[in-house]
């Protein structure tokens, strides 16, 4: 294949409610959208950055300006391009993970429907369906919260993870064990809020025998994760610290992590999310799939990389309408507990013209 040019697109779409993090507060999700266009076939990609850098350094806009000027040029200069030769291409570049996973998506998913190959079968996928975490933002009271994982476990959730900060943390975790029993499979999440001062504090939680804790410490504090895995019983995840499979060895292996989170936007695409899976599963690591809020494209990426035989835990794969009233493709929908795995040719699902129209901010043509 030969790219002709990528049509890039800022979208806005509204959530179903408030999602609040110790990092901000989102209303809206405001994603950017690629479509590879090439001499065979097209394909969709999703990139993952959110409109500021709070998450993580990279964001929407700065994503758009290094995919115009610089990602997207050195695949052009390709002539037999297959997803293979994306990474090397862009390699060059420093960083910008964000940018090259939503490129490889797009790619990929361009190559696959050329070939008539669903994403999941080419990933080395074993179930046609997977089951279902989903993440609860940071809430104003404790009924409010008790009312939200209630709908969430009457809808089918198989996994429950809280989203924590300083002041939100034993007492929520408490509160939701307490009321919905021992079975109930539950986790937290703190994006970074935590320093190692904190680790007495933490140990607080290990009474209520959660699956993990997820990214307390910043991301690059790796020896601080290991010296509060050695003072909390709650496993620790990581999640922001795992920028590629190299830095998933390291973190394994200094005993930052006993189970990982893995996000393809975050790690630069669905190879090295998968070469991340790999190298857990050598090490004996379990790890699920997060979620970036993601609409139905990179929704049916995610759930194809789910897939595979090392995510032994649910993951925060959650249906379209945990976020969405109206998702961009065909929605997502919970079946006990489950998402089924697209099996149609690469990602499976495409947007709907008439909602991806409506939710369009801006579009852009970079020709090749
Ligand atoms: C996490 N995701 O695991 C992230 C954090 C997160 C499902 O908890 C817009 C874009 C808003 C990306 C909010 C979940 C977001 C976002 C939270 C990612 O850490
Ligand atoms: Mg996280």
């Amino acid at each position: 294949m030969k790219l002709t040019g990528i049509e890039l697109r800022e979208i806005r779409l509204p959530l179903v409610a408030p999602f609040r993090t110790s990092f901000a507060t989102q209303t809206e999700r405001a994603a950017l959208l690629l479509r590879a266009v090439g001499t065979e076939s097209e394909g969709w990609g999703e990139c993952v950055a959110m409109a500021d850098p709070r998450y993580s350094s990279e964001y929407a806009a700065g994503c758009a300006d290094v995919l115009r000027r610089f990602l997207v040029p050195a695949l052009g200069a390709c002539e037999r391009l297959d997803v293979h030769a994306v990474a090397p291409a862009l390699a060059p570049f420093q960083g910008h993970r964000m940018a090259k996973a939503a490129l490889e998506m797009a790619v990929w998913d361009a190559e696959l429907r050329a070939l008539g190959v669903p994403l999941a079968r080419e990933l080395g996928a074993v179930h046609d369906r997977v089951p279902c975490g989903v993440s609860v933002g940071i809430m104003d009271s404790l009924p409010e919260l008790i009312d939200a994982v209630t709908s969430y476990v009457e809808e089918g959730y198989r996994r429950i993870k809280l989203k924590i900060e300083p002041g939100w943390d034993i007492e929520p975790v408490r509160a939701v064990r307490e009321h919905f029993g021992d079975d109930l499979l539950l986790q937290v999440d703190a994006n970074t809020a935590y320093t190692l001062a904190d680790a007495r504090h933490l140990a607080r939680l290990d009474p209520f025998r959660l699956l993990l804790i997820e990214q307390p410490l910043e991301e690059e504090d790796i020896l601080g994760h290991a010296e509060l895995a050695k003072v909390i019983e709650t496993p620790v995840c990581l999640d922001e610290s795992i920028t590629s499979a190299r830095a998933a060895a390291a973190a394994i292996t200094l005993g930052a992590c006993s189970i990982v989170n893995i996000k393809p936007g975050r790690v630069g695409g669905y190879l090295e999310a998968r070469r991340i899976h790999d190298v857990c599963v050598a090490h004996g690591v379990p790890v699920w799939c997060g979620g970036m809020l993601e609409t139905g494209l990179g929704r049916a990426a995610n759930v194809a990389l789910a897939a595979l035989p090392g995510f032994t835990l649910p993951g925060d794969t959650s249906a379209s309408g945990r976020y969405f009233r109206t998702d961009i493709t065909e929605p997502f929908v919970l079946d006990d507990g489950h998402l089924v795995v697209p099996s149609g040719p690469g990602l499976g699902v495409e947007p709907v013209p008439e909602v991806l129209e409506e939710v369009t901010v801006s579009t852009e043509w970079i020709a090749l």
